[in-house]
């Protein structure tokens, strides 16, 4: 349990995983936090992508993902997925948190990417409250990863104190696992 998963403290735009995952919105035009640190260090070919994307199919809804080059990053996709805006837990709002690390390591896989980093979606401007969200992900990234032979999935948390509540969270969850 939880032994492909890796938790560190840094920066999404600087992992060397095969795809990094981008908490976008639905626009896919770029904006603030994680978002807009991948456009900016991706450079100009991720928004051409997104662009041609959404001429394809419109707006992406929200728990959906999709896949454009990383553009001068040292991963080489983005994996973009749009996380719920919370409202106060009656909107569905873990549900679609769950289908948006779902569909994205489902698009990983769909595109034999075997490593991937994600970063804490819905925690920043969307407002999620963290320790909620992060065990959301960690048991649907562990669920998918029963059923599917990923061989990393790293989660890049921005602040100290986000790890750890991402740290105490795996502590949790693997002992009652056992
Ligand atoms: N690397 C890793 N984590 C980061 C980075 C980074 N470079 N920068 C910020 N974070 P947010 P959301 C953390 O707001 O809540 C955007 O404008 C941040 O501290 O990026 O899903 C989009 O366009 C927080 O813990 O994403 C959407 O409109 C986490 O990443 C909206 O924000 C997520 O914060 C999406 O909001």
């Amino acid at each position: 349990m939880y032994e492909n998963i890796t938790l560190i403290q840094g920066d999404i735009t600087a992992q060397d995983t095969q795809a990094i995952v981008n908490a976008a919105n639905s626009s896919l035009m770029g904006g603030g936090g994680v978002d807009g640190a991948i456009h900016r260090v991706g450079g100009p070919a991720i928004l051409a992508e997104c662009k041609q994307i959404v001429a394809r199919q419109g707006r992406l809804p929200t728990g959906q993902a999709v896949i454009t080059t990383a553009g001068n990053m040292k991963a080489r996709y983005v994996i973009h997925t749009v996380g719920p805006v919370w409202h106060g837990g009656d909107r569905d709002e873990d549900e679609l948190l769950r289908n948006a690390y779902r569909n994205s390591l489902q698009v990983a896989l769909d595109n034999n990417i075997s490593t991937v980093s994600f970063p804490s979606i819905s925690t920043g401007a969307y407002r999620f409250p963290i320790e909620r969200a992060a065990r959301i992900a960690l048991q649907t990234v562990n669920e998918f990863l029963q059923q599917h032979p990923l061989e990393e999935v790293r989660f890049v948390l921005f602040s100290a104190s986000d790890l750890e509540c991402y740290r105490s969270i795996v502590h949790h969850l693997s002992r009652r696992d056992v």
